[in-house]
């Protein structure tokens, strides 16, 4: 089946005039659709579900419905501009929430009008604005019913389960490249101890699970093109329970580094404390004073522990084969290891600023 008579399987007006490759996320496939009708364009997102990592996709698209009609009634009643502050999912002509084509599964959403995602900060201004954002979001799933919720990756952000499972990949070895990766094989064993803070307050009750969205990088949110203003946060398959300080981390860990995720020249990697302050800034006014007095103590380790995570999660791949995370040239997941490693350093050095910038804020 080709791209069009895909797009014909949802219930969209007129004709296709146009179906193109669109993005740069590392999971799903995405694809731009425009249709013509009486003469006007309108602008669709189809994209095909990664089944290799998504396994229950009737789970995951029911998380999806189920938080974006929330979103849409919530951002209603207060006044807001509901088309363009959730996402909208467009159904099939049989009424479903996604199709079954030749194996792969594929959904399509309305597409977010006059609106950006940036693959970096352009201004701090954009960072506050996509931290507002994220907190809003996470204050506006407040009350959302939790325990409706599928989980779409077990143990998702569970760093401990992340480290058994970087070792197993060590200790396989399937590519033969563990020789080739030892500096930084190193680098996170001897960061062991750290790696299961979060968790243990989790479990001792110290830290809230919430309805969180769990991959928090700044091209998961939507600006508006011409205020800059955040628009809507996109991409859900994620949301679930978790940690508030790892929606917070994750943001640092991508929209702070002064470098790009697969930076090879490492001397550029560093944390803009600047722009750590504008995010601790606008996330915080987002939730609304609903964080405790733990989890605002734990913000400059949730930076560090999703940072160290996503690190462990782009090495094991690359000693694994390259099966998870899509690559676009040879080694490209341990190079996205080593800046996370870089940055790890850079906020071990840090760290005593970074907490006195979180306790100035609060
Ligand atoms: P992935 O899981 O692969 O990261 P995303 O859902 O984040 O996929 O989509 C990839 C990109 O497509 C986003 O960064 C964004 O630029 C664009 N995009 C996704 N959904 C929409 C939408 N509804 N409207 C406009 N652009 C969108
Ligand atoms: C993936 O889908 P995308 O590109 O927004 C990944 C995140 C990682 C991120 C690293 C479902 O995010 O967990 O932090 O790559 N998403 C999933 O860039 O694994
Ligand atoms: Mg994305």
């Amino acid at each position: 089946m080709d791209k069009h008579e895909i797009v014909q399987l949802f219930a969209l007006e007129g004709t296709i005039a146009g179906v193109q490759e669109y993005g740069s996320g590392h999971i799903n496939r995405t694809e731009l659709v425009e249709m013509e009708k009486d003469g006007q364009r309108e602008k669709y997102i189809l994209q095909r579900i990664n089944t290799e990592i998504f396994h229950d996709v009737d789970g995951l698209m029911e998380n999806i419905v189920g938080v974006t009609d929330y979103l849409r009634k919530k951002i209603k009643a207060a006044g807001g501009d509901f088309e363009r502050e959730a996402l909208q999912v467009i159904p099939t002509k049989d009424g479903a929430s996604y199709c079954r084509a030749e194996g792969d599964c594929y959904r399509m959403y309305r597409f977010i009008s006059n609106a950006v995602s940036y693959d970096a900060v352009r201004s701090p201004g954009d960072f506050y604005e996509s931290a507002l954002a994220f907190g809003t979001f996470q204050s506006l799933l407040s009350d959302y019913p939790a325990e409706t919720l599928h989980e779409t990756i077990p143990d998702f952000h569970n760093t401990p389960k992340r480290f058994a499972d970087f070792c197993e990949a060590v200790n396989k070895d399937v590519m033969g490249r563990v020789a080739l990766a030892r500096k930084e094989i190193d680098f996170l064993m001897e960061r062991e101890q750290e790696l299961s803070v979060l968790t243990d307050l989790q479990k001792a009750g110290e830290l809230p699970l919430r309805v969180t969205h769990n991959d928090t990088k700044l091209n998961n949110v939507m600006l508006d093109a011409k205020t800059g203003k955040g628009v809507c946060v996109i991409d859900l398959d994620t949301v679930m329970p978790g940690l508030s300080v790892n929606d917070f981390g994750d943001s640092i860990r991508f929209g702070a580094n002064t470098a790009a995720e697969d930076e090879t020249d490492l001397s550029k990697v560093s944390l803009d404390l600047g722009l750590y302050e504008q995010y601790v800034n606008g996330f915080l006014k987002g939730c609304q004073g609903s964080l405790t007095k733990k989890e605002l103590e734990m913000l400059p380790m949730g930076a560090k522990m999703m940072t160290m995570e996503c690190g462990m999660r782009f090495l094991a791949d690359y000693l694994s084969g390259d099966t998870y995370f899509r690559i676009h040239k040879e080694h490209h997941n341990l190079d996205r290891c080593r800046t996370q490693l870089a940055l790890t350093a850079d906020m071990e050095r840090k760290w005593e600023q970074m907490k006195e910038i979180v306790s100035r804020v609060c």
